[in-house]
């Protein structure tokens, strides 16, 4: 049903600047999105198969201004592909987790996706992603 590790997720306090560090690394940044719903501006980098998101809030009701507000720049989420997004979730709530959506919403390119909430989940965040 996993997949593979979609992305992981990193909150920063400015996108532009995080990403000067990321070219810095050596990872190629190519586009910035703004996820109206998610209330972040994201820059998703390519690492092999998978990811790293940066994420940067676009208002303080932004779950990610509450997070460096309250921990400080760092791993946020960590995001897998699943094939079926319903049947995740579906399966996840019937194992007893915490599910923070209970139906897919919209995040990034447009991609169904859904969170579960990281007091089940041993204190890491963690999404899924269809597709
Ligand atoms: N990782 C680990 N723990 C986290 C966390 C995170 N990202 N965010 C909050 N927590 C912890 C807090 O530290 C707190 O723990 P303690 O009680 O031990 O101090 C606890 O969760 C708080 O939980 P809460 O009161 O239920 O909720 P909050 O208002 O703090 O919100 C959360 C937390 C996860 C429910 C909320 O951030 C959320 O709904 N996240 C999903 C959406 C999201 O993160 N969107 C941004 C990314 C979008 C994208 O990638 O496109």
């Amino acid at each position: 049903m996993i997949k593979k590790i979609d992305h992981i997720g990193i909150a920063v306090r400015d996108l532009e600047s995080a990403m000067d560090l990321y070219r810095k690394l050596g990872f190629e940044i190519k586009e910035i999105e703004e996820v109206a719903e998610q209330k972040v501006r994201v820059a998703m980098i390519p690492a092999g198969e998978s990811k790293i998101e940066l994420l940067e809030a676009t208002s303080d009701e932004s779950a990610v201004a509450k997070f460096i507000e309250r921990k400080g720049e760092g791993i946020h989420h960590i995001a897998v592909n699943v094939e079926n997004i319903e049947k995740a979730l579906e399966n996840a709530k019937a194992n007893g987790l915490q599910l923070i959506d209970e139906k897919p919403r919209t995040g990034v390119g447009g991609k169904k996706i859904a969170f579960v909430h990281p007091k089940s989940t041993k204190g890491v965040l963690l999404e899924f992603v269809e597709g």
